[in-house]
């Protein structure tokens, strides 16, 4: 189809995804073989046939048990090479991963491990891609603040932090301590807020953290005042279409907000965020919407313009990729 073509041949950024969230089942079978992980599931389609989600912690149960073959820096390459593949053949020119050191630090992995294999392949890659250290909003600030200091020795291969994991129950301000730090340190900052929180989160993400986008942020339109703010304030929101569907924050597509986010004057922009478990990359989102949403070519184009304005890239090297 015409629509195709377009998606195909648009030129995009990602601003969200986590690059834990790209580790297909076969390469999770794969490193628990070459590791001498053990896995509950016996088989690959066993484990697929385990992301029927019901929200978002029944996935992170899930999406953290996958992350467990991880050892080796070689490991860590590997998946971050296999993504970046799949992102350079939907035409994604420029990408901002999100990592989760603390998922890995736990079970004895060395941040140095973690950091220099996500790393090196981006390096290696074709795709301009940068690093978001992404803190774990269900452990404390304290784990989040020595988080930041086993990672300082890597601080120029990263260039910002982010905050996700379970939402509901640990707000943006439980991290103020360590995000302000982070600012000091010239780090750009984001958060999840308003994916399964309430627009209350958004607001504090933005008025504590100081984020300079909302990951998600679906929710806001349940707050027209902080809807013209954002809105006014050009802050972009980085949806995750096929991410909203399958952890049921909308039922189905039809459902999806997404153009009233775009008629209310938002910067949003359409991401994968798990794609290994949420049924696809970044073109899959785009067509998943463009199939489900009275959308057209116009929309498509927006969203792509919008994906490069709100990534942090220089402009004039935005302008390039356009
Ligand atoms: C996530 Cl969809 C989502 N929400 C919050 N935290 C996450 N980590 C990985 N995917
Ligand atoms: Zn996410």
């Amino acid at each position: 189809s015409q629509l195709r073509t377009v998606v195909q041949g648009m030129p995009k950024a990602e601003l969200h995804i986590h690059i834990e969230g790209s580790l297909e089942p076969e390469l999770i079978f794969a490193l628990a073989e070459r590791n001498g992980v053990k896995l509950t599931y016996p088989s690959v389609d066993a484990l697929r046939q385990a992301y029927a989600f019901t929200d978002l912690q029944s996935f992170l149960d899930i999406y953290y048990a996958g992350a467990s073959v991880l050892l080796k820096e070689q490991d860590f390459y590997d998946m971050t090479a296999a993504y970046l593949k799949k992102a350079e053949a939907d035409n994604v020119r420029h990408t901002e991963i999100f990592f989760d050191p603390q998922t890995h630090t736990a079970r004895g992995v060395p941040m140095e491990t973690v950091i220099n294999g996500i790393y090196n392949a981006c390096q290696d890659s074709p795709v301009s891609a940068s690093l978001i250290l992404c803190f774990l909003r269900h452990l404390s600030e304290d784990d989040a603040m020595a988080t930041l200091e086993q990672a300082l020795p890597f601080r120029d291969k990263y260039i910002g932090v982010g905050l996700d994991s379970s939402e509901v129950g640990h707000p943006p301000e439980k991290f103020a301590r360590v995000f302000e730090r982070c600012r000091g340190l010239g780090l750009h900052i984001v958060a999840h807020a308003g994916e399964e929180g309430p627009p209350a989160y958004i607001q504090s993400a933005l008025d504590v953290l100081k984020v300079e986008r909302i990951d998600h942020g679906v929710r806001i339109l349940e707050d027209q005042a902080l809807t013209e703010r954002v809105a006014r304030e050009g802050i972009a929101l980085t949806v995750c279409p096929l991410s909203n569907t399958k952890l049921r924050v909308f039922d189905q597509m039809k459902d999806h907000n997404l153009v009233q986010l775009l008629d209310a004057g938002l910067v949003a922009t359409v991401n994968s965020d798990d794609p290994a478990y949420f049924g696809g990359y970044m073109n899959d989102n785009f067509l998943a919407v463009f199939e489900s949403l009275p959308l057209g070519l116009s929309h498509a184009q927006r969203l792509a313009r919008n994906s490069f304005a709100a990534a942090f890239l220089p402009d004039a090297q935005k302008q390039a990729f356009l």
